[in-house]
């Protein structure tokens, strides 16, 4: 696998994995290195890092579902994320943070595993397949090292959940239960708040699971800054406004946690670091490659360790999250992880490009793949055939999707609204996301930007070949579910 794709050399992976003596030094002997933007020198006797240079680091995921980068602190001026907004401004925010797909259970698979669901087979949503041999949740790697790992409590994996995953895995989950003060924890709360289901509940329903807001919390729905390929109506800006107070109601119940950090006095030496599991559950968000459907806040806190107030525009994936974590816990990376260590005293340099997947979605198949630069965004069309509306019941339930098809229906839409009817897709994508953020204008037929489709093609036919991409094997495209698994799906709403 080349640098280029993995982030590191091959040297190097070996280098990382037979250097066990490393995997339980202190934190005290880490010199930081400020490589980056951000990243603070340690100094001798610097009184601010003194607490953290006795213990290895705790390490908390504040994670939510289904939200693009639309805190206020990512310039999002409509929504109220006061204590998110405080967290970046201890720390540092991501502002080219992507996953690797744009739905919960690949992208949960990738973060758990740090490997391409494609690689791995989970890329199906939803499916259940069983992990390639000797492959584990890096969390395993954590606990064997002495860590205290909870998750609370989503897992959707498309995988049984392994014995040795984790210490806790419940809604009761928390660094709380550890049975020693002084054993460091990894401890991961995801939040269903900002969920696509809370699009389709009532506005009784809403207002209970939203009952922390107060009026003047609440966003008006002239407020909403509605993306170009979506009309402007009513509805569609209702549910705009929705999912501001999802971010929020979030946004206290983040707050709450951090609170809950500072008061067990374990503050400074957690590292605390929030994201979302993909993009906005609204159409052409959630389930699509597109920044939309993909990028997604990336915020992270370590005191005495990171510059606060700062920023990085490096390209980070969330299948960077596990190399980055056991990097941060002083523990070597096994070599099958796909991404790298993004920050930290052992920084791995920034790839050239992101590599994104979109399989089946519930009821539907498609096969889509895309390369994602500073700038550009390439997309392959494995099925040009395939229209891109093609139907999932559980979205056709939102009611902008709902507005779309009604208004495409009485043929009131106009260019870009009509984008998701067109009767097929393009072979290729090509998107400046500089000039076109909203990625509406398609290059890929451009002479002019020839020279950039062709390196990202064919950036992307060397990863499709060096990391074993399942989703284009036909063998691997069934609808695994079994009967288990649909039983525990039609009791939960949280896909
Ligand atoms: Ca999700």
């Amino acid at each position: 696998m080349t640098d280029q794709l993995r982030g590191r050399s091959g040297a190097e992976c070996g280098r990382r994995a037979t250097s066990l003596g490393k995997a339980l030094r202190s934190a005290a002997i880490i010199a930081v290195v400020a490589s980056s933007g951000g990243i603070l020198a340690r100094l001798p006797g610097d009184a601010a890092t003194s607490s953290v240079a006795t213990a290895r680091p705790n390490i908390l995921w504040v994670t939510t579902e289904d939200m693009s980068p639309d805190l206020h602190c990512f310039g999002n001026a409509a929504v109220k994320s006061p204590h998110l907004d405080a967290l970046a401004a201890q720390g540092q925010k991501f502002s080219r943070a992507f996953s690797s797909a744009p739905v919960c259970s690949a992208s949960r698979s990738s973060i758990i595993t740090g490997m391409y669901a494609t690689t791995l087979g989970t890329q199906n949503h939803r499916s259940h397949v069983d992990l390639p041999e000797g492959i584990r949740c890096f969390t395993a790697y954590l606990r064997e090292a002495g860590y205290y790992c909870t998750n609370n409590s989503k897992t959707d994996y498309n995988f049984n959940v392994p014995a040795d995953a984790w210490d806790e895995n419940s809604k009761t989950a928390h660094w709380r239960n550890r049975p020693r003060p002084d054993q460091p924890f990894f401890s991961v709360f995801n939040f269903l708040t900002t969920h696509e289901s809370k699009f389709q509940i009532n506005e009784k329903a809403f207002a209970r699971v939203t009952s922390d807001l107060r009026p003047q919390d609440r966003a008006t729905t002239e407020a909403v800054k509605l993306p170009p390929y979506i009309p402007d109506t009513a509805i569609t800006r209702h549910d705009w406004a929705r999912y501001y107070d999802m971010i929020a109601e979030m946004d206290i119940q983040a707050g709450r946690l951090l609170d809950e950090l500072e008061k067990d006095g374990l503050a400074t030496n957690t590292i605390v670091m929030f994201y979302s599991d993909h993009g906005v559950g609204l159409p052409r968000g959630k389930r699509w490659l597109y920044d939309s459907g993909t990028r997604v806040p990336l915020i992270v806190r370590w005191p005495g360790h990171i510059k606060p107030g700062s920023e990085s525009g490096e390209l980070v994936s969330l299948l960077d999250l596990a190399p980055t974590v056991l990097s941060l816990a002083g523990l070597p990376s096994p070599a099958t992880l796909q991404g790298r260590t993004f920050m930290g005293p052992e920084k791995q340099p920034e790839p050239q490009y992101l590599f994104q997947t979109r399989d089946r979605m519930d009821e539907t198949y498609d096969a889509m793949r895309s390369v994602r630069g500073r700038q550009f965004r390439y997309i392959k069309n494995f099925y040009p055939e395939k229209p891109y509306d093609l139907v999932v019941k559980y979205a056709e339930k939102t009611p902008t999707l709902q507005e779309l098809r009604r208004l495409h229906g009485e043929g009131k839409l106009v260019w870009p609204q009509t984008w998701f009817f067109q009767k097929r897709k393009p072979a290729e994508e090509l998107y400046d996301t500089k000039a076109d953020p909203w990625e509406i204008r398609n290059l890929a037929a451009d002479p002019a930007y020839a020279s950039q489709l062709g390196s990202m093609r064919r950036a992307l036919e060397l990863w499709e070949l060096t990391t074993n991409d399942k989703g284009l094997h036909p063998d691997q495209n069934s609808f695994h579910q079994p009967e288990k698994q649909k039983k525990r799906k039609a009791k939960r709403q949280d896909d």
